[in-house]
């Protein structure tokens, strides 16, 4: 088999680069090794920038987003028994963001590929690059028993963490920082409507909490847990008892409980990996780089990757040159690093770091507490959260 670029992994950023490619007329392979069934059942984000609100509409996939999406103008952050609004769309000139879920996001990109007749290979397995360092790439993978090859291009390595794109290059021509959090965020979807119409951020000496949500009906909460929390010790009641106790009065009493249909536990980290291209072969998304997801900025990160390598791309196959395609690393890596430091500085502000005991709690809440007055901090971090310019 042939095409032109061969993409590792059918998340967002994998899906969305084959949309917009197709757009163009380049021809792309997905190969992926879960099922269809598990990539559409992963319950992640929630929270859209502009930037990529607009890149689905390029990619001509936001039809639904835009019936369905909830614009979010501002946040709350809540700390000392109470919570303080941050007006985000009057600090940046009007700006927003958009609630709706990865998994929706996930699903239209994959209507969209199924409605034009695009190949994606699920369940594949042993997937590996080859040749990416000279001018005739080409991917090996194994499915029902047999190997096949994908002569390519380039290949475009959208597999996530654990994928096998970054594992592919060679030792030493790859630096890697990294940051492990001790916690975790164990996360609930239950059919009941939202506590507040916006989310809530929340520090509190039991430790942090979120109160998020997909849809009028339908919210999603997370709670602090310690990084070796497992997820059957929690129980629906255990769980909303102690999202109520790190909430301030008003908000607790505003939480509606039922079942939950969705409960897991995410471990917190930052990690960059730099360069982000090799010869022939770019990565992509959560393969380059992980946030914690206190600054909501994981998928919006992988849209922006997806951007930059879009534009190399078209500018390639329009004939014109390969500049583009030279400047995809360093153009993505700086704004990753502005996510990256946003990110570990939401983090930082608002868990409880066992090791910093009351002193570091006191610093966090003198810190909200002059955020949340200041208009230059709010405006900051209001910035930063909907989204930095391309
Ligand atoms: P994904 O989504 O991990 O997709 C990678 C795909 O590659 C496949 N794969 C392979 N395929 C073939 N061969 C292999 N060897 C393969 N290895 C892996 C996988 O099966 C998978 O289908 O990466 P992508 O596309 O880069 O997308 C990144 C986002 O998923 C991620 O950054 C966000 O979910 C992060 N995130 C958030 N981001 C936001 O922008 N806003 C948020 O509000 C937000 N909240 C979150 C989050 C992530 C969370 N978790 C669970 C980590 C909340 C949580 C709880
Ligand atoms: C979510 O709704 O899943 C969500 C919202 C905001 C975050 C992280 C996750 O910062």
């Amino acid at each position: 088999m042939r095409t032109r670029v061969a993409i590792i992994g059918s998340g967002p950023s994998g899906l969305l680069l084959g949309q917009l490619l197709a757009g163009i007329g380049v021809e792309t392979i997905i190969l992926e090794r879960s099922s269809r069934e598990h990539v559409l059942g992963r319950v992640r984000a929630g929270v859209l920038e502009q930037g990529t609100v607009d890149l689905l509409g390029e990619a001509g996939a936001a039809d639904r987003l835009h019936a369905q999406g909830l614009p979010h103008e501002g946040i709350s952050l809540a700390f000392g028994g109470r919570a303080h609004r941050i007006d985000m769309s009057a600090l940046t000139g009007g700006k927003h963001v958009t609630v709706y879920g990865q998994t929706e996001v996930t699903l239209d990109l994959m209507q969209k590929r199924e409605a034009a007749g695009l190949v994606t290979v699920f369940e594949t397995s042993n997937v590996a690059l080859h040749d990416f360092d000279g001018a005739s790439p080409s991917v090996s993978y194994d499915r029902d028993g047999v190997t096949h090859r994908i002569d390519c291009d380039f290949i475009a390595g959208c597999d996530g963490y654990h994928g096998v794109s970054r594992k592919s290059v060679p030792e030493g021509a790859l630096k890697t920082f990294e940051r492990q959090y001790p916690f975790g965020w164990l996360g609930v979807l239950a059919e009941v409507p939202p506590a507040d119409r916006e989310l809530v951020y929340a520090n509190h000496e039991r430790g942090f909490a979120l109160c998020s949500m997909r849809s009028p009906q339908r919210s999603r909460y997370y709670v602090q847990v310690p990084a070796d929390e497992r997820v059957e010790a929690w129980s629906d009641d255990r769980f909303w008892d102690e999202l109520h106790s790190r909430l301030p009065p008003q908000i607790a009493a505003a939480v509606t409980t039922g079942p939950s249909f969705e409960k897991s536990i995410a471990p917190l980290r930052s990690f960059v990996a730099e360069p982000m291209r090799f010869g022939r072969l770019f990565l992509v998304g959560d393969a380059a780089h992980i946030v914690p997801p206190t600054g909501a900025k994981g998928l919006n990160l992988a849209a922006s990757d997806v951007r930059y390598l879009f534009a190399g791309l078209r500018e390639f196959y329009g004939g014109k040159s390969e500049a583009g395609l030279d400047a995809y690393s360093a153009k993505a890596l700086a704004r990753v690093w502005k996510a990256v430091r946003f990110s570990w500085w939401m983090t930082t502000m608002l868990h409880r770091f066992p090791e910093t005991g009351e002193f570091g709690q006191r610093i966090q809440e003198a810190e909200l507490d002059y955020l949340v007055h200041s208009k230059a901090a709010c405006t900051a971090l209001a910035e930063n959260y909907v989204g930095l310019p391309y």
